[in-house]
């Protein structure tokens, strides 16, 4: 893809870039369609600032008016958190939103395809999108795991989101060959809650060990897959396990009466999770984010420092 025609690579970006200095991406979708307004705006701001504060660039992604953006400036991220036009874009939205010369966020699909165009090699986001609970009546499954298992990007994730059928989406990654580390821990995180209960089989315990991954992976010439880092939220800061499946229930339930379907499914789930939990579901997902933000760029400085 030729960078200069298609990415918009913002100067920071750019120049972190060209120096070899540390860079994360971070995806929009999670902002605009994830969070409520206008909280989204202070977590978009302050998951930046977390970026800065551990010594690498952020570089936040949307298709902003048919023009990719890497690395937004304030008045582009106000607009990403308050636009409520804005449309959710998987990787295969690219192309027809570019003709159209539409503005979206980016989902985790779009984004890890972006960011390993722009040479950025971490990436953070909340919970992975993955198999959902009523696959075998509505074969929904994002667009997420089959981009994973074809860029080259490490992304830090609080597992995948717990609306989903965790087990299932788990086998799915190992079928596809996306390397999966628990980091601190022997257990696969429940996003907003710190444990699956499903173990991972894989653990490490700093960025400087993942960094070196990376480098086993590359120099292994192993094929274009995501590597996963599933880095738990505090206990102290999860959400209470019992509410979510309580809760949980009934969103699936109505989502399913409501005849909601695609793209719509996450974000209503994501939701009715949040105003039926009295807001902890957001308290706990913002802290997931948060963690995941910090951690992706101590892995982005431990990636540039690896000569
Ligand atoms: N993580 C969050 N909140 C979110 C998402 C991730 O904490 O809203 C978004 C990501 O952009 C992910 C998308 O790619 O949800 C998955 O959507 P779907 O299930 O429709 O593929
Ligand atoms: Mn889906």
């Amino acid at each position: 893809m030729p960078h200069d025609t298609l990415l918009h690579l913002s100067e920071e970006v750019q120049d972190a870039l060209a120096e070899d200095r540390p860079v994360v991406a971070l995806e929009s979708t999670l902002i605009a369609h994830g969070l409520p307004r206008p909280r989204n705006l202070r977590v978009a701001e302050e998951l930046e600032g977390l970026v800065r504060a551990a010594g690498a660039v952020p570089a936040t992604i949307a298709v902003l008016d048919g023009r990719i953006h890497v690395g937004l400036d304030k008045a582009r991220l106000e607009r990403v958190a308050q636009d409520p036009e804005l449309r959710k874009l998987g990787h295969r939205d690219l192309a027809p939103a570019l003709v159209a010369g539409a503005s979206g966020a980016t989902t985790v699909s779009a984004t890890a395809f972006l960011a390993e165009h722009a040479d950025i090699r971490v990436f953070a986001t909340g919970g992975l999108g993955g198999v959902h609970r009523a696959w075998a009546r509505d074969q929904d499954e994002s667009a997420d795991l089959r981009l994973l298992a074809q860029a080259r990007i490490t992304v830090v994730c609080a597992g995948v989101k717990s609306v989903l059928d965790v087990p299932a989406t788990l086998q799915r990654l190992e079928t596809l060959g996306v390397t999966v580390l628990g980091y601190g821990t022997r257990e696969f995180p429940g996003f907003c809650l710190s444990s699956s209960g499903l173990p991972v089989d894989w653990t490490v315990h700093t960025p400087e060990e993942v960094a070196a991954v990376m480098r086993a992976k590359d120099t292994l010439d192993a094929p274009d897959t995501a590597l996963i880092v599933a880095n738990p939220v505090a206990e102290s800061l999860q959400l209470d396990p019992a509410l979510h499946d309580r809760v949980l229930a009934d969103a699936l339930d109505e989502c399913h009466e409501r005849g909601i379907t695609g793209q719509a499914v996450t974000p209503f789930l994501l939701d009715h999770l949040m105003r039926h939990t009295g807001g902890s579901s957001l308290e706990a997902n913002v802290a997931a984010v948060r963690g995941n933000v910090r951690l992706a760029a101590q892995i982005a400085v431990a990636w540039t420092a690896r000569t």
